[in-house]
């Protein structure tokens, strides 16, 4: 029992007050809000979308994820407690001493018995958890106790027996106290079910519901409790358990917050639960993904790519000593490498690249252990003598089975000229291995998160492209568009990298040399 949402004093009194029969429905404040999602028309698919690389060999760098556009903000009420007690209530019954006497805890309360069915356990709660209205004067049975939490029966005040008339149906009110999810509309409604008695709770503030009815004795049915919205069209948590009364005077009975169910109720199938919905202000009658345009593929271009720039260059010699030098035709571009790999496939890669006035190097450090092969290093680049890009990176490709593989890649990069541009990139992926290739991996599944942070207007951007592996498509999340892909590539070459893309960019490197089956 969540002791923070035990009723007030004041709420006991008026509980004391409203028990019995309450059948009215109450109103809390608040409004019910249901803000429409986010803007879902703007296809800009810019960099994250399907578009084919650049030229190769421009000299100029680009920045990635340059999608432009503001951010929509989806508003969301969160369902917090506000609103004033409403509760009125009929008094009913004949007995004595409906103590509330809630401060002390022990609450003594309920030593009414006798009578005709009085005092409705108008005690119960407390602030110490709690008694069952138990006490059970009368001569019956001893007290049952259904209260769903730690129990406190103190009052100890038998009144005498009642006198059974064996003609009549015996009946016993039983009370009931309900913390419903937090979630704030001013139409909501609490109804209970138990065999043929139907009857519906009354408002106590906040979360707090409060029931009574009058019971058969020694019964047992399936007791329903259902919270609504839209004043109970539509459904958002139950509670479903068994209770049996037994013969006391009367009884209590307490539903928490956390006995409520609200998954089962997805009237639209989205996967998200009506309440979560209403809480997250989406339209639980519509399937929001049914409006989403799905696109052939999504493209993930980089600013380096460690099988194209560092693998790629590494032959299967072990140990592999490289240290060359080569100029093109033109005698314009020269191309130095230097590779240091130990026969285990651990070592160093440099590679310096000058074009004119324009210079590239690439520096990284190879580590094998068993099943992967990690690379940690840096790109750096200075090109029309203006635009500085740095970018560090660490790449770990992992062998899983024969045909699935681990790709993670953190990268950092910034496009530093009159303007700084920085991107974070994070790939979590798993890969299959592509028919007829020992080397190449189609994503299946995983994510990729970018940020794009810059202090030129419209190019702060998030971009989110995940998919669980029995979804059908990739769904791609940006701050101004979310729509599916078919198809998640991998552009191995990035733009403007100083190497050309190839038709298996759309896979990435996934069977690096040295690595093993597990
Ligand atoms: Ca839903």
């Amino acid at each position: 029992m969540d002791l923070s949402k035990q009723p007030s004093v004041h709420t006991l009194r008026l509980l004391a007050l409203s028990l019995v029969t309450a059948w009215t429905v109450s109103a809390c404040s608040g409004s019910s809000n249901s803000v429409t999602g986010e803007s879902l028309t703007n296809s800009n698919e810019a960099s994250v979308g399907s578009e084919s690389p650049a030229t190769p060999d421009a000299i100029t760098e680009n920045n990635e994820g340059d999608i432009e556009g503001s951010g929509v903000v989806s508003d969301d009420n969160s369902g917090a407690d506000s609103g004033a007690g409403a509760g009125a209530g009929a008094g009913a019954g004949a007995g004595a001493g409906a103590g509330a006497g809630a401060d002390s805890g022990a609450d003594s309360g309920a030593d009414s018995g006798a009578d005709s069915g009085a005092d409705s356990g108008a005690d119960s709660g407390a602030d110490s958890g709690a008694d069952s209205g138990a006490d059970s004067g009368a001569g019956a049975d001893a007290g049952e106790s259904i209260v769903i939490g730690s129990q406190d029966n103190t009052g100890t005040t038998p009144d005498g027996p009642v006198v059974e008339d064996p003609l009549i149906q015996n009946t016993i009110p039983v009370s009931f106290e309900i913390t419903v999810p937090a979630y704030q509309s001013s139409e909501l409604r609490v109804e209970l079910d138990w065999g043929d008695l139907h009857f519906t709770a009354l408002w106590m503030g906040d979360e707090n519901w409060a029931a009574s009815a009058e019971f058969p004795t020694n019964t047992q049915n399936q007791l329903t409790v259902t919270f609504f919205d839209f004043n109970g069209d539509l459904e958002l948590a139950q509670v479903t358990q068994d209770f049996e009364t037994g013969s006391n005077i009367t009884e209590a009975l307490q539903i928490s917050t956390d006995q409520f169910d609200a998954n089962q109720f997805d009237i639209d199938g989205d996967g998200v639960s009506n309440l979560d919905e209403l809480i997250a202000g989406t339209d639980p009658l519509l399937d929001e993904d049914s409006l989403l345009r799905i696109v052939d593929s999504v493209s993930l271009s980089s600013f380096m790519s460690v099988s194209r720039h560092f693998e790629s260059r590494l032959s299967q010699v072990r140990p592999l000593s490289i240290d060359t030098s080569d100029s093109d035709s033109s005698g314009r571009r020269t191309t130095n490498v230097n590779a240091n790999i130990d026969a285990q496939g651990n070592g160093t890669l440099t590679v310096a690249i000058q074009d004119g006035i324009d210079s590239f190097r690439l520096r990284g450090i190879r580590t094998h252990s068993e099943n992967s092969i990690s690379w940690e290093g840096s790109r750096d680049s200075f090109i029309d003598a203006d635009v500085f890009t740095d970018v560090d990176f660490t790449n770990t490709i992992t062998v899983v089975d024969e045909t699935t593989r681990l790709f993670v890649e953190e990268v950092m990069s910034s496009n530093s000229a009159f303007y700084t541009d920085t991107s974070d990139t994070s790939i979590n992926l798993i890969g299959e291995l592509i028919e007829g290739s020992t080397s190449l991996c189609a994503a299946v599944a995983g994510t990729v998160t970018r940020e794009t942070r810059s202090n030129r207007p419209s190019i702060n951007q998030s971009t989110t492209i995940s998919k669980e592996i029995d979804d059908q498509y990739w769904r791609v999340v940006t701050d101004l568009d979310e729509y599916f892909a078919r198809e998640l590539q991998i552009l191995r070459s990035g733009n403007r990298s100083f190497t050309n893309s190839e038709p298996e960019d759309a896979y990435f490197l996934c069977d690096f040399v040295d690595i093993e089956l597990p």
